[in-house]
């Protein structure tokens, strides 16, 4: 069995900070712990020259091997092209995403480095598996070394449709880059659709229904693999939580009172202001839920050096005071806004005991924490999940609550139908979703993606691209 080769931006590092949170370091721990390989990324840490070498550690069968970032990579590859220009375009947020030709150029300068780092731990036959909108040149920087593994990207984050991504005034060199990996995985058939579309909008190569592409002198292959969950080992941990200390002393807070629970990092694709205004319009249109349901939010800060984060973190703080400081009662507090992460297992336990599961995420590539609110709940009393139709996982859980997360109304009607659900459609709609993220599940996810890489035709070996394909067809005449 070939070895396999996972490069992301965060990496599960050993003995630091397990809490933090984040789907992507999430999921990649639970695949590289069933399979080992070597797992190489960015340590966490900034540093005033660049690194000579990696650090290398061995650990459960996982070989890491972290490099640090200089200050100018960190601001500008993970900062400013990562985080401020490619995260919101790719979430749809146009008006945030704040292009600079130096963010683009230091995050070319940072894959180069990667690949430099990366080049010499390289084995003949590993294959390689690079995750996430970080690292989108990396297999055109493998290349240009002389690595010929065979190389596969997934994208974490939904594909932004064509109208959007050609804003970006380096968009065609970033899909060309794109196009350097043998399979580029995706998390929906609406993203690989969204892939597809751009590359016959801008004329950029030709697509078959199958998923293969012929571009830039080349073929590549796209395909969905929706991410899943290590489903029983969740539906273990909230079985064993809900006895703990914690659930226990959240269940006497809650003095019989129906629990709401939304838990994201703190992020503007999550929806939050818009999940506190439809809480407050339940409260206002259905007063019989007052005192008798609470709402908590638990947020994580992530980003929080970004100033956008900043700003959205004030705004959901006002929501929260504005919705507690309207409706609280001496003994009952509307809101319970965390701006903190729990351990995974306190959480576990929360969404066992919570009657409704929040998610509505303005745009999201899946949603880990859906899928997870689903394991956790109790097959003989499931509470309900409340899912936004812009998450990926709405594909899939399609017996969740499905909300527009633009509609505040209707979010506040779907908290209203979801809080008086009856006990035999609960029961339904649980089961349905439970077989599928019983399904689907982690495993299911890597397996299938490492098993479509080894099997993928070998690539043509890369060329150059011809310059007047990286022009945008109307400058081609
Ligand atoms: C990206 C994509 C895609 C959250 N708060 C706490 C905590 N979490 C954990 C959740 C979940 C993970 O973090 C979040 O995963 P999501 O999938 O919901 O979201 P992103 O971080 O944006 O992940 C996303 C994912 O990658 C995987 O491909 O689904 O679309 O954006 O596991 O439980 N964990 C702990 N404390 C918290 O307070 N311990």
């Amino acid at each position: 069995m070939s070895r396999l080769v996972c490069v992301s931006n965060r990496v599960a590092q050993p003995g630091k900070s397990p809490s933090r949170a984040g789907g992507l370091a999430v999921a990649l721990r639970e695949a590289m712990k069933e399979r080992g390989g070597l797992w190489f990324g960015w340590s966490g840490d900034v540093t005033k020259s660049a690194p000579a070498e990696p650090r290398i550690r061995h650990s459960g069968g996982i070989t890491y091997a972290t490099i640090d970032l200089t200050e100018e990579d960190h601001r500008d590859f993970y900062e400013d092209f990562s985080n401020g220009v490619l995260w919101p375009l790719f979430h749809h947020q146009l008006n945030r995403s704040d292009f600079h030709r130096s963010g683009y150029e230091g995050y070319l300068r940072a894959n180069k480095a990667f690949a430099r780092h990366l080049a010499p731990l390289l084995q003949d036959d590993d294959l390689i598996w690079i995750h996430d909108y970080h690292f989108i040149p990396l297999a055109a920087e493998l290349r240009r070394l002389g690595v010929r593994n065979r190389i596969g990207f997934f994208l974490h984050i939904p594909f932004p449709a064509a109208e959007m991504l050609t804003a970006l005034p380096v968009h065609r060199q970033l899909v060309s880059d794109l196009c350097k990996y043998d399979l580029i995985g995706l998390q929906t058939e609406d993203d690989v659709r969204a892939l597809m579309r751009y590359l016959i909008d801008e004329e950029m190569g030709s697509v078959s229904a199958g998923g293969h592409i012929e571009t830039l002198g080349r073929s590549v292959h796209a395909a969905a693999f929706p991410i899943g969950i290590d489903t029983d080992h969740f539906s273990r941990l909230a079985h064993m939580s809900q006895e703990s200390d914690e659930t226990r002393r959240l269940r006497e807070s809650l003095a019989g009172r129906a629990l709401v629970i939304g838990t994201d990092r703190l992020d503007y694709s999550k929806g939050i202001p818009q999940r506190l205004e439809a809480f407050e319009k339940l409260m206002t249109d259905w007063p019989e839920h007052r005192s008798r349901v609470t709402f908590m939010q638990v947020a994580p800060v992530s980003r929080g050096e970004l100033s956008q984060y900043r700003s959205l973190r004030q705004e959901i703080e006002g929501l929260a005071g504005h919705i507690n400081g309207r409706f609280a009662e001496f003994d009952w507090t509307p809101v319970r806004y965390l701006n903190k992460a729990l351990s995974r297992d306190v959480l576990a336990g929360f969404f066992r005991s919570s009657r409704v599961g929040f998610v509505t995420p303005v745009r999201d590539g899946m949603n880990l924490v859906a899928k997870e609110y689903v394991a956790a709940q109790n097959p003989e009393d499931p509470g309900v999940l409340v899912l936004s139709r812009f998450a990926g996982a709405a594909r899939e859980l399609t017996d969740a609550l499905l909300v527009n997360p633009y509609d505040v109304d209707a979010m506040a009607a779907a908290l209203n139908r979801a809080l008086t659900m009856p006990l035999d459609e609960r029961i339904a709609r649980w089961t349905a979703m439970h077989d599928v993220v019983s399904s689907n599940t982690i495993t299911v996810w890597h397996e299938s993606y490492v098993r479509e890489l080894a099997r993928v035709r070998v690539a043509n070996p890369p060329r150059d691209v011809p310059p007047h394909l990286l022009r945008a067809p109307a400058a081609q005449a």
